[in-house]
């Protein structure tokens, strides 16, 4: 991986190498932590965090979904990000916070174990590669279904719930696609491993409902917000795996991904990226880059002036 020189952990700043944990940290074995995934972005205003303090409320959402008390308010994680940032001297980057059960008792009973809370920052490209970006990716919906709502919380982010994700990554990897398309438990279409899923038939975008088992993405609201600036209709409905096919053009929205047009479902060709997939694909663009005045509101601007910790204010360097 892209590393940088410094992650924030439990309040301090530390090396990249020395950010470590216990073997029997509780969060290793039970999968016990909830985390997010933000992007900053280099604007003409300055590095600029997207959507910075939506995605720190849906951190606290998971983290009260699994139980857990973050020691840290969402305004001193959002300071420490920003300070994160100046530090590793990056423009742009992704932000990956993460609170989770640390070292202290094992077994499933989690609420006397200790809740710690890192932030890592580092340069990430195209998630789903720059190619697939432009051209559009392939991808193949999975054997493996999205985790039913009886079992877990799709709505968190939570750790231990990416071993589904990763089942059917590892699936339409090897297979020689892009990505998978999960399927919910009734057989709707829910989501990617790690993205959320639109569908265009004459003219309408529709995309899967909270109660599709998704993980209600901070892209997608992004990206409904825009496809409405830009005057089309978006639908929130079931949608069954034959659309799929018969879509007229297909996208992935997430954080990672961004937006990432579908060239290819279970070898059903849709083509290149479309008209209404590229003019949200810009707008998209447009936004996170600070180039349009309405959604400047999105934009968590990093102060450079402020000054850095000194040196001494390093721990264990
Ligand atoms: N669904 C899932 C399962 C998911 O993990 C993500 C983000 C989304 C939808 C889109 O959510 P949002 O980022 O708020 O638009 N996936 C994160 C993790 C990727 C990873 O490989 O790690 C991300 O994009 O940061």
């Amino acid at each position: 991986m892209n590393e940088a020189d410094f992650i924030w952990m439990n309040g301090e700043i530390v090396r990249w190498e020395d950010a470590r944990v216990h073997v029997l940290t509780h969060a290793l074995h039970y999968g016990s932590g909830v985390f997010e995934g933000i992007r900053a972005y280099e604007t003409d205003r300055g590095t600029a965090v997207f959507r910075h303090r939506d995605h720190l409320a849906r951190l606290a959402r998971s983290a009260e979904l699994y139980y857990m008390d973050l020691p840290f308010t969402q305004e001193k994680l959002r300071e420490a990000t920003h300070e994160l940032i100046r530090r590793n001297e990056l423009r742009s980057c992704y932000i990956r916070p993460i609170a989770f059960r640390g070292y202290g008792e094992m077994g499933l009973f989690p609420l006397n174990t200790p809740v710690e809370v890192v932030i890592a920052v580092w340069p990430w490209g195209a998630y789903l590669g720059e190619e697939g970006q432009r051209h559009g990716i392939r991808v193949k919906v999975s054997s493996w279904r999205r985790m039913s709502p009886d079992s877990f919380i799709p709505q968190a982010k939570a750790c231990g719930q990416y071993l589904n994700s990763i089942l059917a990554k590892v699936e339409s990897a090897k297979a020689g696609y892009d990505e998978a398309i999960l399927l919910d438990d009734q057989g709707h279409v829910s989501e990617g491993s790690g993205e959320n899923v639109f569908v265009v038939r004459d003219g309408v975008i529709s995309t899967p409902p909270a109660t599709a088992s998704i993980l209600e993405g901070i892209t997608s609201a992004s990206v409904k917000q825009i496809a409405a600036d830009l005057g089309f209709e978006v639908v929130e409905r079931d949608i069954a795996r034959g659309e799929l096919f018969q879509a007229d053009e297909m996208f992935l929205t997430g954080t990672a991904a961004e937006v990432v047009p579908v060239r290819e479902v279970d070898d059903h060709l849709l083509g290149e990226p479309g008209e209404l997939t590229q003019a949200i694909q810009k707008r998209f663009f447009e936004a996170i880059k600070g180039q349009r005045e309405e959604y400047l509101e999105w934009l968590d601007i990093v102060d450079v002036e402020q000054p850095s910790v000194s040196q001494e204010q390093v721990g264990t360097a």
